[in-house]
């Protein structure tokens, strides 16, 4: 059985990050270590007051004491960083605790909208950018793209700019890139991959659903790394992760006013399940 670890912080309440990576992840078979960053009462877009323990000090002292039991990953998978002092940590375990052939997967976590999210300053995404210089995979959203490129945050695009997106993303180091979000068709949503083997450049869309939820990055996220640490193409992972991300949006739908924090990803497990057959 793989081993994938996730690095990202533990909401306790709003159905984002380690929350929703673990079981998602361990749902299509593979064996979920977790390193926390921090950990919050709640995620920070919509509640109010939210606490934050942060975590990064208990960082040298787990991989120290991993490294003595001589653990290692066959795929490591980061989300939201609460401290940019852990990047150097994340890629010391990188260098000496994934597998020779393992995956390094990196969502950046951000911001969504054109903005960052409370708690990160316009310091964080050169840190992040270290991450990502040194991963197999990145995932931004088109928000987290141009804060990694520099660039100002556009709602009108077109085709061409998506792939030159794309090929500025993988020029700054990442192997494989995917562009979440993406829409060029007001009825259409769906992603965007550049292939760094082959050069080549996809898209995989969906019929939009008209309603914005919290957590469907987290609940992509979490399926599309499983998909690539379990060996999939990059073209199949993507279809795998929107299909289930949409059916766990559906599953949302008939209570989308009291669950607006998150999307019962829960309901289409075994969806997933079958996507992966
Ligand atoms: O879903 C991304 C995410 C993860 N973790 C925390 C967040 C968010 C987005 O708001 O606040 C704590």
């Amino acid at each position: 059985m793989k081993k994938l670890l996730t690095v990202q912080d533990i909401s306790c309440i709003g159905q984002c990050s380690i929350t929703v990576a673990l079981p998602i992840i361990s749902a299509m078979g593979m064996e979920t270590a977790i390193l926390p960053s921090a950990v919050l009462s709640t995620h920070t877009s919509g509640f109010q007051g939210f606490t934050f323990k942060d975590l990064t000090d208990e960082m040298p002292k787990i991989i120290e004491h991993w490294k003595k039991e001589e653990i290692t990953f066959d795929s490591v998978y980061t989300g939201y960083i609460g401290n940019s002092k852990q990047f150097d940590y994340i890629l010391t375990i990188v260098k000496d605790m994934l597998s020779v052939d393992g995956l390094f997967i990196v969502d950046p976590v951000m911001g969504d909208h054109g903005k960052l999210y409370p708690g990160f300053d316009m310091s964080f995404p050169p840190e992040m950018l270290k991450i990502c210089r040194q991963a197999d995979y990145i995932m931004p959203n088109l928000t987290e793209a141009a804060f990694l490129l520099g660039e100002s945050y556009k709602e009108e695009y077109d085709e061409k700019d998506i792939s030159n997106m794309l090929q500025k993303l993988s020029e700054l180091g990442a192997k494989n890139v995917v562009i979440t979000g993406v829409s060029f068709d007001k009825s259409k949503l769906g992603v965007a991959y550049f292939q760094g083997d082959t050069k080549e450049t996809g898209f995989y869309f969906r019929d939009r659903i008209m309603q914005n939820f919290h957590g469907t990055g987290d609940v992509f996220g979490s399926s599309l790394a499983g998909a690539l640490a379990l060996g999939n193409s990059l073209e199949k992972s993507c279809k795998i992760a929107v299909d289930f991300t949409i059916d766990s949006m559906n599953f949302t739908m008939p209570n989308k006013d009291e669950h607006w924090y998150g999307v019962a990803f829960e309901k289409a497990i075994p969806n997933l399940i079958e996507y992966l057959k």
